[in-house]
């Protein structure tokens, strides 16, 4: 059972009952724009993920031994984007009633639809912070409401959102978040600054749930992306910043989408890899 299993972890520290941390691969693609492939996203990932060093040198631990255990790829209502929400929602809210750190591996931004919904019908006590160099806020793209395009937009009413690495959106976007008087933490203006880490979270209440859009990094450092846009975090303050939200609240549920693999640039589904263990190695030592 070690085929598809993330880490490559040995069954001891992999069996679901004992596992603190789930992996929920969601391959989901029906909206991309421009680059195609993400639904590729999660098993590249995982391939990465088991040539991956299990042992952390920045807090000298080996935060697999929580547990970290592979579900089953999730691929039902893929035809119609509202099916796929909800079926994915009920398998969300079953995963996050165990109190699981429930990792989904995307796909498209619009799983996050589907993961959001799943912890809301278990609790109401959340907000989301979104890492994304796109802020997402057209209420319709390319004729789908459901577009990934549009997935900060489907929140945004019933949600608090903190959106962070935006440096990408339309005209219509801009004006809405002026109307609405929306606080972005735009690309530009946190790039090489750290006193934005410190605001951000203190917008955030207690327990969050994290949506990453890897193309929120720089393509310099994650070119494998549907929509790359430059300009984007760059390793060290992102692992900076996650390392300080995770010390300060607590992630109840978290995506990574958007990864968009090729065969030409190996490192971005390594790095994406990397990104997720150093997050659970994060929320493993608070
Ligand atoms: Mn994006």
């Amino acid at each position: 059972m070690s085929v598809n299993n993330f880490g490559d972890i040995e069954k001891e520290f992999s069996d679901f009952e004992k596992s603190k941390v789930v992996i929920l691969p969601v391959p989901y693609e029906a909206t991309t724009t421009y680059g195609k492939g993400t639904k590729e996203g999660p098993k590249a990932i995982i391939d990465a993920s088991r040539n991956m060093e299990l042992y952390d040198e920045e807090i000298d631990s080996e935060p697999y031994k929580i547990g970290i255990h592979n579900l089953k790829e999730f691929r039902e209502g893929f035809g119609n984007p509202q099916k796929m929400i909800k079926a994915l929602a009920d398998k969300a809210q079953g995963l996050f009633s165990l109190e699981k750190l429930v990792i989904a591996l995307g796909g498209e931004h619009t799983i996050t639809l589907g993961m959001v919904e799943g912890l809301r019908k278990r609790r109401k006590d959340f907000s989301i912070l979104i890492l994304d160099a796109h802020a997402d806020l057209r209420n319709s793209y390319e004729g789908t409401k459901y577009s990934h395009a549009c997935v900060t937009r489907r929140l945004i009413d019933n949600y608090q959102i903190i959106q962070v690495g935006i440096r990408s959106l339309c005209r219509k976007e801009a004006d809405f978040i002026k109307k609405r008087n929306l606080k972005l933490f735009y690309a530009k203006d946190i790039i090489g600054k750290k006193d934005w880490m410190k605001e951000a979270i203190s917008r955030l209440p207690d327990k969050i749930y994290l949506s990453i859009d890897l193309d929120f990094l720089d393509p310099s450092i994650m070119p494998a992306v549907g929509t790359p846009e430059p300009g984007g975090l760059g390793w060290y303050e992102t692992l900076k910043f996650l390392r300080l939200l995770t010390k300060e609240k607590e992630i109840l549920g978290v995506d990574v989408v958007e990864l968009c693999p090729t065969p030409l640039d190996i490192s971005s589904s390594f790095t994406a890899a990397k990104l997720i263990y150093k997050l659970i190695a994060y929320s493993a030592t608070t």
